[in-house]
C-alpha cells in the first residue's frame, strides 16, 4: 500500500530533510520543495522550488500527489510578513490547492506553540482551546483551522500534528516534557499515511516523558505510540543545567522562551 507520489515541502529544512531519509520508502516517488534549494536529489525524488505565498507555484506542486508531508513554512517567531507569507497564505493556498487537485491527505506539521501559554502545571487534550504565545503559534492556529474547515467542507483528512521539540536530543530541561524523538515523527507521518481512515484530529507530537503535558488518548484509534523517551537524557541534563528562576519562561509555559518574544518588526 505504498503512496504513489508524495510532496514534502519544507524539504532543506530540519525536519523536512530528515523526512527525506525516513519517508524514501514510503511513496514511489517524493516530490520535494523549499523556497531555497535542497542539498541533492536522490533516485526517486525530484525537487521543485516554491515559494508558498504563490498560490500557482504551490498548485502545480500539489498536483499529481497523494499526500503532502507540509514542513515548509516560518518554524519560529518571527515577523508577521514572513509568517503571513509562509503559514497563512502559505496554507490557503495549500488547501485551496489540494481541493482543486486530488484532495491528498495532508499530514500538518502544527506546533506545541498553539498552547504555549498554558502553565506548565496544566494537562491538556486536543479539545483543551488553543492559547498561542506569539504570532508564530496564533499561525499555526489558523493552519488547524483552515484544516478543519477542509475537512468538514470537502472531506480532505489532515493530521494536525502539534510537534513538541524535535531534535537529535532534548536540548535543555524543558525538552524532557517536550522531546519528539525522529523516529517517533516519522512513525507517525507513516501511520498517518496508511491508516485507512484518519479524519482531522490534532495530535500531539511527543516521546515518551515523565513530565509530560500532553494526553493522545482519543487517537488511540491511529496504532501509533511513541518508542522513545527523554527520560533516559534526565539525570545528565538535571545536573548539567541550573535550575533556572521559578519565574522563568521555561518554568511558568509549556511554551518556554517564546512566550517571553517581542513582536519581531521589519
Ligand atoms: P525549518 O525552519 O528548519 O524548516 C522550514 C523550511 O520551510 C525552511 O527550509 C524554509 O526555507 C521553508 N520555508 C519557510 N518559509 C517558506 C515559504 N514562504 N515558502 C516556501 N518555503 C518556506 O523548520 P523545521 O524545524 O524543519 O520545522 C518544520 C515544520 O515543523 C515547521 O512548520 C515548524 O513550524 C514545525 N515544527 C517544528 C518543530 C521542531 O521541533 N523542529 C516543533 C514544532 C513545529
Ligand atoms: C517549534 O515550534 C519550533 O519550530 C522549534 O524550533 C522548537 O523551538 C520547538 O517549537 C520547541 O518548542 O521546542
Amino acid at each position: 500500500a505504498k503512496l504513489k507520489r508524495l510532496l514534502i515541502t519544507g524539504a532543506a529544512g530540519a525536519l523536512g530533510t530528515q523526512a527525506r531519509s525516513h519517508l524514501a520508502d514510503l511513496a514511489e516517488e517524493i516530490r520535494l520543495s523549499d523556497m531555497v534549494p535542497v542539498a541533492g536529489v536522490n533516485g526517486n525524488e525530484e525537487f521543485i522550488q516554491a515559494d508558498l505565498g504563490d498560490a500557482a507555484a504551490v498548485r502545480n506542486l500539489v498536483d499529481g500527489c497523494d499526500a503532502v508531508a507540509h514542513f515548509g513554512g516560518v518554524s519560529t517567531e518571527k515577523t508577521f510578513e514572513l509568517i503571513e507569507r509562509g503559514n497563512i497564505r502559505g496554507v490557503y493556498n495549500l488547501y485551496e490547492a489540494a481541493r482543486v487537485t486530488g484532495k491528498p491527505r495532508i499530514f500538518f506539521a502544527s506546533s506545541n506553540h498553539t498552547i504555549g501559554f498554558y502553565r506548565t502545571d496544566e494537562q491538556l487534550d486536543a479539545f483543551t482551546p488553543p492559547m498561542a504565545d506569539g504570532l508564530y503559534g496564533a499561525s499555526k492556529v489558523y493552519g488547524e483551522q483552515l484544516a478543519l474547515v477542509y475537512w468538514k467542507k470537502f472531506g480532505i483528512e489532515t493530521a494536525r500534528v502539534r510537534i513538541g521539540s524535535c531534535f537529535p536530543k532534548p536540548r535543555n530541561r524543558r525538552m524532557l516534557s517536550t522531546w519528539l524523538s525522529y523516529r517517533d515523527l516519522f512513525s507517525l507521518v507513516e501511520r498517518c499515511f496508511v491508516i485507512p481512515r484518519l479524519g482531522c484530529p490534532v495530535i500531539y507530537g511527543v516521546s515518551r516523558t515523565r513530565s509530560g503535558w500532553w494526553d493522545n488518548s482519543h487517537v488511540r484509534y491511529l496504532g501509533w505510540g511513541p518508542q522513545d523517551t527523554s527520560e533516559i537524557w534526565r539525570a545528565e541534563l538535571e545536573t548539567s543545567e541550573p535550575q533556572g528562576p521559578v519565574d522563568a519562561p521555561d518554568a511558568l509555559y509549556q511554551g518556554g522562551g517564546f512566550t517571553a518574544e517581542p513582536i519581531h518588526q521589519e
